[in-house]
């Protein structure tokens, strides 16, 4: 029987991938220091560390590559990207970067001074980072369902704004520097922020003259929820969807290399005049020109094509289903899995699955690397090593929400790639009893989950 619907598109293209035996396995793993992020990619057979960058292009952004203008100013590519953007998102004013992070760079530190919090719907990695270094802290606002992987809520992502009203009572309104919300929450489990949230968050901020900066790297995915979940969009276009959750919002920053099918790139967009004069003014210092940003014109051509393709609803359907076929067929046989199952990945509860495992021997590291040990698939640890430790006291940070991230890139594997590793999660799930946990050897000052290094214990 089929599941779910069929792809739309076929493959022009293949890449070869080999399988590492068994032996090398567990030499590869070792060398790594147990961290997936440390693997060589020639070591991989299958690899679900992210869904950033790793889409496979159309025929239609590779032509777009070919017409790369590569000028070091005023680039044809640049201004198609500004007008996809303004069709697609609706922001007026752009300023290119070459991924995420260097727009959350120029965006949060322009936007926060030392003291100040920034609200927001779950932490992610870069981003709590990017609050940080200008001496400002990430605070969460997200509803209490999120940190809960059983509960069922069809809009895990929404903001509490009790929560939010409590943060401007206990700081003070002018503690708040902006307030960040994330569409389809990485750190929840994908999990989608509803129109309705969005409308009232954003009533509530009119009141208090509070701005709101999204972080709209998955918003195309976010849309296609709110179609599916939320009543009265049911049949509305995707576009008109995103345009206006981001009428909600003062501007975002947005990963390119996730909903735009794109290999690298990365933006800022905004309404606001005074952020994108002070962001297109610093953009020069670290980016490149502001009309590219530390992208190649190919490279902007190829994302304001993906921008457009990634909002099609054949496409953004087929997408949402491949990530459930996995989640279904795991969560069939009671393997533990956050739920509902979200938009980019299929989360697994660590604490679940390993609960013979204490916090410190990092239970969802030690799965990530057990995965990849049985199977040679790669996913990736978000837990307390991804939380990191807290700035003030140092202590290591224990979310609730342990979890190891099975991220399926965009038109890149079949489902049959989907049944190999729900069968490799469904066998050491029976074995799960024998699996010892690790020690961290080596953590690095930033991001640590990137280079840390562990060894095995035993049991
Ligand atoms: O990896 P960048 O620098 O293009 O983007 C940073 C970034 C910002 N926001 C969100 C929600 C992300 O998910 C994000 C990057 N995510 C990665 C790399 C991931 O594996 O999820």
């Amino acid at each position: 029987m089929m599941n779910g619907p069929v792809e739309p598109f076929k493959i022009k293209m293949v890449e070869h991938v080999g399988m590492p035996d068994e032996k090398r396995r567990k030499e590869a793993i070792k060398e790594a220091g147990y961290n997936t992020f440390l693997l060589k990619s020639e070591d991989v057979f299958i690899d679900l560390l992210t869904d950033s960058g790793t889409s496979a292009m159309s025929d239609y952004q590779w032509s777009g590559m070919l017409l790369g203008d590569e000028a070091y100013a005023g680039a044809r590519n640049f201004y198609n990207l500004e007008k996809a953007i303004q069709d697609i998102l609706g922001y007026k004013y752009i300023v290119p970067t070459h991924q995420g992070r260097g727009a959350e760079h120029l965006m949060y530190s322009h936007l926060v001074k030392p003291g100040q919090i920034v609200p927001r719907n779950m932490y992610f990695t870069t981003s709590k980072l990017h609050v940080e270094l200008p001496g400002g802290k990430m605070v969460d606002m997200i509803i209490d369902e999120a940190h809960d992987p059983e509960n069922e809520h069809p809009f895990k992502g929404n903001v509490d704004l009790k929560k939010l009203q409590k943060y401007i009572d206990d700081y003070g309104l002018d503690k708040i520097a902006f307030v960040s919300v994330e569409q389809d929450v990485n750190m929840a489990g994908g999990q989608p922020v509803s129109m309705e949230n969005l409308r009232k968050l954003r009533e509530f901020c009119n009141d208090y003259k509070l701005k709101i900066i999204y972080d709209a790297t998955r918003s195309s995915e976010n849309a296609y929820f709110i179609r599916e979940r939320e009543k009265g969009y049911e049949n509305t276009p995707i576009i008109e969807i995103l345009r206006e959750m981001m009428g909600y919002s003062d501007g975002c920053i947005y990963s390119a290399k996730k909903d735009c099918l794109v290999n690298i790139g990365g933006f800022l967009a905004t309404n606001d005049k005074d952020i994108f004069e002070a962001t297109r003014n610093m953009v020069v210092v670290y980016e490149g020109l502001h009309t590219y940003g530390g992208m190649a014109g190919r490279d902007m051509e190829a994302v304001a094509r993906g921008l457009r393709e990634g909002t099609k609803y054949e496409y953004l359907k087929y997408r949402i289903h491949q990530v459930r076929y996995l989640g279904d067929m795991l969560r069939e046989v009671n393997v533990p899995i956050v739920k509902p199952i979200g938009g980019h990945a299929v989360f697994l509860d660590a604490v679940k699955f390993l609960p013979h495992l204490e916090r410190e021997q990092w239970p969802a590291q030690t799965l990530a690397a057990a995965i990849y040990e049985d199977s040679a698939v790669r996913s990736m640890e978000r837990g307390a090593i991804s939380k990191g430790r807290d700035k003030e006291t140092g202590e290591n940070l224990f979310p609730a929400l342990e979890l190891v991230r099975l991220t399926i890139p965009r038109r890149v594997y079949t489902n049959s790639h989907m049944e190999y590793t729900a069968e490799s999660i469904i066998r050491l799930y029976e074995k799960r009893n024998t699996i010892p946990g690790l020690k961290m050897i080596y953590e690095p000052e930033y991001l640590r989950f990137f280079q840390a290094r562990f060894e095995k214990l035993s049991l």
